[in-house]
């Protein structure tokens, strides 16, 4: 018969709990990085300070989801990644049926969430509607409740995934109201029981089919942001407060407040902007060389070019492929995304001579703006929203992983300035 997530996780628990009292007590002293000056002053950058195991990115190749390259199961549904994030496998049909099924079990959006958007100025940003209304949520945390009335250590990780189950079937409702009320005067489309998530969101949207091109987009989208290993700032941010105890809600909405800022998850939007300026600035696709002239003008203002450039990755990152190969099937005539294509063969090489950037390449947020704006989705502000959808996965999997593993309150040491001229004896 069918496991539930939370009965394949019961069983796999004990084993993992051992592996890591047996390299603690075994090897707790194995040295596995240095930090230097430069790190400590520049975002600890590089520093192996962490353990995530749901997905590692690899410099020279990008995300790996428990060991599966990303292009290499790009295809399957965001439902069967949260599951592969959490457990390391991919259920089985039996396993996925049921596991939606308990997803949709948890898809009502409270009243008082739509009355918290609702409520909130028209010009607020989509970001901001999205995080303050999981935080409203936090009512519901079976987590606080249960840690109130008095919870084993050794159990942490129930309740744990008990919130994620509802935030996971939340947050595409909630993500799809938060557009409906923002641009559309909040009439809100009801979600379907018979939909995977990605056609449930592409359709409570309001966006056109597209005979089913519009779903596709929406599942690969929703696959390609799932994780990108534990120390980018989302995650980061989502896992210290989360190793406070702070329940999922709490955990989640800061996570996500990090990826509202421009250097990380809204340079989507920021990205489908840039695009769209230089086609205004030239009156429709430009050439290579307007694009280089305008990429040069940006650099030389004193500004990034969104959707270029990574902390971790030093190659195209493959999420950006996955995306340009979708355009190129579907979309290869269309202005948006031949700019988008245009840019990809001028910008690194402007970012090389540039000599700033130690990534002249793409990442995920450079594609995936012109196939939200060809499906209709025009409204660029909302882009990092979908994507939030998308990396509830890997905080929440990551959550329940720490909870199950006991691990500890996050606690690195600061030193100050003085200390460090102290210490490199600089005068
Ligand atoms: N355009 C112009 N300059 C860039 C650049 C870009 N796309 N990417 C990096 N640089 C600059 C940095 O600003 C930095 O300049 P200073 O020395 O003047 O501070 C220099 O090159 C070195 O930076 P780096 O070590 O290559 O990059 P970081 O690890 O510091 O930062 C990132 C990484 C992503 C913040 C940076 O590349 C950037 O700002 N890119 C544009 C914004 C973007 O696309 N963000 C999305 C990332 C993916 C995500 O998290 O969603």
């Amino acid at each position: 018969m069918a496991k539930t997530l939370k009965e394949k996780l019961s069983g796999m628990i004990p084993k993992l709990r051992e592996e890591r009292v047996k390299l603690m007590k075994g090897h707790g002293d194995h040295e596995i990085s240095k930090v230097t000056v430069a790190q400590a002053i520049g975002g600890m950058r590089g520093i192996k300070g962490m353990v995530c195991d749901t997905s590692v990115v690899e410099p020279d190749s990008g995300l790996i989801v428990r060991g599966k390259p990303i292009m290499k199961i790009k295809e399957k549904l965001p439902e069967e990644i949260f599951w592969m994030l959490i457990t390391g496998k991919f259920p089985s049909a039996d396993e996925l049926a049921l596991f939606q099924k308990e997803l949709k079990a948890n898809g009502e959006v409270p009243n008082y969430v739509w009355k918290v958007l609702k409520a909130m100025p028209k010009s607020s940003h989509p970001m901001a509607m999205l995080d303050t209304a999981i935080l409203a949520m936090e009512n519901e945390s079976a987590f606080r409740r249960d840690y109130t009335k008095g919870l084993s250590k050794m159990d942490y990780w129930i309740p744990t995934l008990e919130d994620a189950m509802r935030i996971l079937g939340t947050i595409h409702t909630i993500a799809a109201g938060v557009y409906r009320i923002k641009y559309f005067k909040g009439d809100l489309i009801p979600t379907s029981k018979k939909l995977d998530m990605g056609a449930d969101y592409a359709k409570m949207l309001g966006l056109k089919p597209h005979k089913g091109q519009t779903a596709e987009m929406m599942r690969l989208y929703l696959t390609l942001h799932c994780d990108h290993e534990g120390g980018n700032v989302s995650a980061n941010t989502c896992h210290t407060v989360g190793s406070a105890l702070s329940d999922p809600f709490y955990a989640v909405s800061a996570g996500l407040n990090g990826l509202a800022g421009p250097l990380h998850g809204l340079a989507n939007q920021e990205c489908l902007g840039w695009i769209l300026q230089t086609m205004e600035k030239f009156g429709g696709a430009p050439s290579e060389k307007e694009i280089e002239d305008y990429a040069w003008e940006t650099l030389n203002s004193g500004k990034v070019i969104p959707g270029y450039g990574h902390a971790v990755l030093r190659v195209t990152d493959p999420r950006f492929s996955a995306f340009n190969a979708f355009g190129k099937k579907y979309l290869s005539k269309d202005p948006v995304f031949q700019t988008v294509d245009r840019v990809f063969t001028v910008v690194p090489k402007v970012l090389k001579k540039h000599g700033k950037a130690k990534n002249p390449w793409p990442n995920v947020d450079a594609g995936s703006g012109a196939l939200l704006y060809y499906y209709g989705l025009t409204q660029f502000e909302y882009y990092t929203v979908l994507f939030s959808v998308s990396r509830s996965m890997g905080m929440l999997s990551q959550q329940v992983l720490n909870r199950a593993m006991g691990t500890p309150i996050t606690r690195p040491k600061s030193v100050s300035t003085d200390w460090l001229k102290a210490l490199v004896k600089m005068k």
